[in-house]
């Protein structure tokens, strides 16, 4: 299970980890870059499942030969609802943390309340202005930034809008990046990004493959196994096979590496992991690709020091299966990534162990 990779870099930053006095004053054990975790964004779906298969192409999962997979830790229970509101929160460009709180959703009051401005100098702003952090410079990078309120439609770099752009025409593209580490804007944020910076990349399952698949891609069209293939299908499925094959040979493949700097294992990387691969899975709605493998690679891991037994005891529990999810939206290859609703991102078939409570140092 994939999980076991979180888990093992816990226990080996428990084991391991060396003792560091932290910003916040609760003290860290901590390791530094290490073994970058994957996670897998989808499965193949049976072959033989076309009850499923039709039903899903019906509605509007177009993409029948995968299932969409969200990596939401089960070793405790993730507030998934947290993890969706707030990457639709960065979407948007807003950067005040009142309407997450509004919504039930207070992982940013923390760091927005009006003490930590104030010990931060930021008297001026008003309660919950952030500063010009991830909506900002996704959506804005480059504009002046005044408040929380101020209408920046227009205004600065949209990496969201150049990443889908990208996706669609320019797919072999190695500059499809998202920066929130703009270094002028860092005196002014709240808290400087975590999660500074993603790639993403497209592959082609098809594609040739090493040095020796392309000096024989001239020569041998199809091979053998595949002409023994065909001569068994039965008449009529034939067609139905090679549309199958085309349609798997034309969708690339979207990955996405996420490198963070500084990585509380306890709280916000469960989050972190989830959040960047729910934007990975609805890049590949937008941009009518398969979601593929989340890469996260870390700077600073640690574990805050309040943390250790709530960790000891997740590290008892034993992974269950991720959960699918569901993008109920009819817009697929549409390139839209503005108007999304929480209803439309939904997981299915989620059976986490219980929660655990961890504090968040401020
Ligand atoms: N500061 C620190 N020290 N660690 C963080 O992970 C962090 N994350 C921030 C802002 N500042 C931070 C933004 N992300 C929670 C999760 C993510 C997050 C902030 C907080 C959190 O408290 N999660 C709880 C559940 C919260 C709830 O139920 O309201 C959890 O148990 O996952
Ligand atoms: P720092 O700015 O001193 O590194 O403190 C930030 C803390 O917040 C640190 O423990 C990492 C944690 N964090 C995450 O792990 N993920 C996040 O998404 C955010 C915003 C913070």
């Amino acid at each position: 299970h994939e999980e076991y990779q979180y888990l093992n870099l816990i226990r080996r930053i428990l084991s391991e980890g060396e003792h560091r006095p932290d910003r916040t004053g609760t003290g860290t054990l901590s390791i530094f870059a290490p073994s970058q975790l994957r996670f897998s964004l989808s499965k193949p779906r049976d072959g033989d499942r076309d009850g499923d298969r039709d039903r899903d192409e019906e509605s509007s999962n177009p993409n029948p030969d995968h299932i969409p997979i969200l990596p939401l830790l089960t070793t405790k229970r993730v507030f998934y609802r947290a993890v969706s509101t707030e990457l639709l929160w960065f979407l948007s460009g807003c950067t005040s943390s009142l309407p997450l709180s509004e919504a039930g959703i207070h992982i940013w009051d923390g760091n927005g309340s009006r003490a930590y401005l104030d010990a931060l100098g930021f008297q001026s702003r008003e309660e919950g202005d952030l500063g010009p952090v991830y909506g900002f410079q996704w959506r804005h990078f480059g504009a002046e930034y005044t408040d929380c309120h101020a209408d920046y439609r227009g205004k600065g770099v949209d990496q969201i809008q150049e990443i889908v752009r990208k996706l669609k025409d320019s797919p072999f593209d190695r500059r499809i990046l998202l920066s929130a580490w703009n270094v002028k804007d860092l005196p002014t944020m709240a808290l400087p990004p975590c999660h500074v910076f993603a790639q993403f990349y497209v592959s082609y399952p098809d594609a040739a493959r090493g040095v020796d698949a392309l000096l024989s891609s001239s020569s041998s069209s199809s091979s053998s196994a595949e002409k023994a293939a065909t001569t068994t299908t039965a008449p009529g499925a034939e067609e139905e096979e090679e549309e199958k094959k085309r349609r798997k040979k034309a969708k690339g493949r979207l990955s996405c590496v996420l490198y963070q700097r500084s990585c509380d294992m306890g709280l916000g990387v469960p989050f972190n992991i989830a959040s960047y691969a729910l934007l990975t899975h609805m890049l590949a709605h937008a941009c009518d690709l398969v979601p593929a493998t989340l890469i996260h690679t870390m700077g600073d891991a640690h574990v805050y020091l309040d943390h250790v037994h709530a960790l000891t005891e997740q590290l008892r529990r034993s992974p269950t299966e991720f959960p699918e999810l569901l993008i109920s939206r009819n817009d697929r290859g549409s390139g839209v990534m503005d108007g999304w609703k929480v209803d439309e991102l939904q997981v299915r078939g989620y059976k986490p162990h219980g929660g655990l409570k961890m504090k968040m140092s401020v």
